[in-house]
């Protein structure tokens, strides 16, 4: 598996950074964010290191697909309420533009009772 020596969310994959895991597998990893912007913020993240959604190509669409099906099944098991009063969003930010501080691949999963920091 690729994995870059200086990447910050490499490390917490690897478990050589603490972070609060929300799930893992042979693939993936999720950790909750560590400034969340809502009651329930965590990432989602390929444990092969993707710089940003700029980088994937068709070899990357199970991960992708297996990533994205997480998502509704981890926001109900971290709190976020059923659809449709509850639900949640995700984000991806890509690029200095797209607003990415984190250079490696993330799926932003936030919920939970509003307000929220942003949005
Ligand atoms: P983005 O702007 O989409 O690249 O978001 C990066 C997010 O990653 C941001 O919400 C804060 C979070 N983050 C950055 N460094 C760490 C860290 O060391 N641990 C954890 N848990 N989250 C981090």
């Amino acid at each position: 598996m690729s994995t870059l020596d200086n990447c910050i969310f490499c490390k917490i994959a690897r478990g050589l950074l603490p972070s609060r895991k929300v799930y893992e597998d042979d693939e993936i990893f999720a950790f909750d964010d560590i400034h969340p912007l809502a009651p329930v913020h965590f990432l989602i993240i390929p444990k092969m290191h993707i710089a940003s959604m700029a980088h994937v190509g068709p070899e990357h669409g199970a991960l992708l697909g297996r990533m994205l099906l997480l998502a509704p099944q981890l926001a109900l098991a971290q709190g976020c309420r059923p659809y449709p009063e509850g639900g949640f969003r995700i984000l991806t930010n890509t690029g200095a533009e797209g607003g990415q501080e984190v250079a490696h691949l993330h799926v932003h999963v936030m919920g939970g009772p509003r307000p929220w920091l942003k949005g």
